[in-house]
């Protein structure tokens, strides 16, 4: 059943960078009052702040979820709180506990209030021995702690769907890039901090090598991604919390290059440190086609529109217009 204009919608993860977006983009489409950015450290946005209702809760902490969830009587949940590549890396016990057992508190409700739920996984399930475009089914052997808590939590909202009946969806994000929050410490965050970097200083130190290809997509067509499989009906879905989604895969020194044709003088050099291993372990592309049979996806963006957009609006943030 797609989300109805009553529906009360909790947003785990609101400070983060696709929460950021996320939020905004339910409130355009749903009444403001009804959509609650939940947080924990790292503040809101000021327009997601001043925009409706929000709540302060860390979903490790049970009891405390549980009390925003009924206090604001929620019907639906975009669970976006997690730790990424890099910050699971640094601390793997703590990626654990925020990544699988936060989503099991977050299952757990769901059950309970006959909530519906969007849990995203990653392209950080594949691992090197994927085929470099990956396959919508394949075994997953990821070899970073953020991939083995996302490939837990698709197999953990599968059995949620399959025991209990809970309406769970998610895709299997590329690295994305935007400019309106900060990316949350992954490893594809390279693509973001290169336009800062070309606009601010003209040049950039890339942490990963000009020959690395991954999956990436921009922001607005995650987004409408995201809604619209959270739209479809139900019975059309074959997969749940697993679904490849892809827009474009390039390499470090073509997003350079396309950067370098807009920006005059601007250059990059190449220092791969530990995040080049987390990069040479995930796939170039993905399949998406079951994401495209069954719930009609496609994307609107590809290298050179993504460029554009991303220098358009960060020049204008930047007054350099
Ligand atoms: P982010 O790091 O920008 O935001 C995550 C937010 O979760 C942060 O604001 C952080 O403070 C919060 N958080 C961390 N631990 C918490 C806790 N215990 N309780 C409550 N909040 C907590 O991440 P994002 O990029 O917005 O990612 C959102 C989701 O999308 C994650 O599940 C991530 O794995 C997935 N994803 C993101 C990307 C990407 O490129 N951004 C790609 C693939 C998958
Ligand atoms: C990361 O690099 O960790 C994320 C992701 C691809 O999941 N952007």
């Amino acid at each position: 059943m797609p989300t109805r204009e009553q529906d009360r919608i909790l947003v785990t993860g609101a400070a983060g960078q696709i929460g950021t977006e996320l939020v905004l983009a339910l409130r355009e489409r749903f009444p403001a009052g009804n959509v609650v950015a939940m947080y924990r450290s790292t503040p809101l946005a000021p327009e997601v702040a001043a925009g409706g209702p929000s709540a302060v809760s860390d979903v490790t902490d049970a009891k405390g979820y549980a009390q925003v969830v009924a206090e604001h009587d929620i019907d639906t949940v975009y669970h976006l709180a997690a730790i990424l590549s890099v910050g699971g890396e640094q601390d793997p016990k703590k990626c654990w506990e925020v990544n699988v057992g936060g989503l099991l508190t977050v299952l757990e409700v769901a059950h309970e209030r006959q909530q519906r739920l969007f849990c995203p996984s990653s392209i950080a399930v594949f691992g090197p021995n994927t085929p470099a475009v990956a396959p919508q089914e394949t075994p997953l052997h990821p070899t970073t702690m953020y991939g083995v808590t996302k490939v837990a939590g698709e197999i953990l909202c599968d059995y949620w769907f399959q025991r209990y009946g809970v309406d769970v969806r998610g895709v299997r994000y590329p690295g994305l890039i935007s400019w309106k929050a900060p990316p949350g410490g992954g490893t594809t965050d390279y693509a973001i901090a290169i336009f800062h970097a070309a606009l601010r200083d003209g040049s950039y130190e890339c942490f990963v090598s000009p020959a690395t290809r991954l999956p990436m997509m921009y922001m607005d067509d995650a987004i409408r991604g995201t809604l619209g499989l959270m739209n479809a009906p139900f019975k059309a879905l074959n997969h749940h919390a697993d679904f490849n989604l892809g827009a474009m895969s390039f390499k470090a020194s073509d997003l350079a290059d396309a950067i370098a044709q807009r920006v005059p003088g601007f250059t990059c050099s190449y220092a791969p440190d530990a995040r080049q291993a987390i990069a040479n372990s995930w796939p170039d592309a993905v399949d998406d086609s079951a994401a495209r049979d069954e719930w009609g996806w496609s994307p609107r963006f590809g290298l050179e529109e993504m460029v554009d957009d991303m220098l358009e609006n960060l020049r204008h943030g930047l007054g350099t217009e």
